[in-house]
């Protein structure tokens, strides 16, 4: 039967000092369900598209704000809303990004969220793969395995533009550590270090849209002005340990 306004406005009376007096409100308040009711729709997804460790026109002239408003805005955005979208009402709710990678690598029926979500892994990776005033050298133990391992940065950086201008299509090029090892990997499409058992040290992507708006097809080019201009040495030396 339904109530008057009068009988549910007295029985939410009731129920609030019921609440108060039992110190379930307490409760209540404090259960991250509740909370998440406050929120929006896109804040209790899973994901999120992180904010970029620079300010978007950070890189400029050699990535250009416009690049990173298509690239971080739309393209990195779209993983992350794909992602949300091909794991929600799974168990993947709850996995963290690398077990979803992990999970699904091998799976030729889960390839979409192998994608989804190696992208938004590899985005994320690529951004703080670059720094403002990047470049340089490396230092410290990093620098003697690039010497010991390549023969030269200069040798490293030839190595790792060969293998980022000759991926054929889309991709990305990477130097790795290999059981102790650095190795400079290339990769097809959303494909990544993690997949083979390797650690991520850096990253360049070499899809189109990294660098169609700033070098048009001059992808040798735009690989250069990465390892000259704005990789980050001190981003790798941390994934190195
Ligand atoms: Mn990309």
């Amino acid at each position: 039967m339904p109530l008057t306004k009068r009988e549910f406005n007295k029985s939410l009376l009731g129920l609030a000092s019921l609440l108060a007096t039992s110190g379930l409100m307490e409760e209540i308040m404090a259960n991250p369900a509740f909370a998440t009711e406050t929120k929006t729709k896109e804040e209790t997804m899973p994901f999120t598209l992180p904010s970029l460790p620079f300010a978007e026109n950070a890189l400029e002239p050699y990535m250009s704000a416009k690049t990173f408003s298509f690239h971080h805005g739309k393209h990195h955005k779209a993983y992350v809303d794909n992602l949300n979208k091909l794991i929600a009402g799974t168990d993947m709710e709850k996995a963290s990004l690398e077990e979803i990678i992990k999970a699904t690598t091998k799976d030729s029926t889960k390839q979409g969220i192998f994608n989804n979500s190696a992208q938004v892994w590899n985005h994320t990776f690529f951004w703080n793969s670059m720094k403002p005033n990047g470049g340089g050298k490396p230092s410290g133990n990093l620098a003697k395995k690039i010497d010991s391992d390549f023969g030269s940065l200069d040798k490293f950086k030839e190595d790792f533009k060969t293998a980022a201008t000759t991926q054929f299509g889309s991709g990305w090029a990477w130097l790795v550590s290999d059981g102790g090892k650095l190795k400079i990997i290339k990769t097809a499409n959303a494909d990544l270090p993690l997949a083979h058992g390797q650690k991520a040290l850096l990253t360049c992507d070499v899809w189109e849209h990294a660098y169609y708006l700033d070098y048009q097809n001059r992808r040798p080019d735009f690989v250069s002005t990465f390892l000259d201009k704005l990789v980050n040495w001190d981003f790798a030396a941390k994934n190195l340990g």
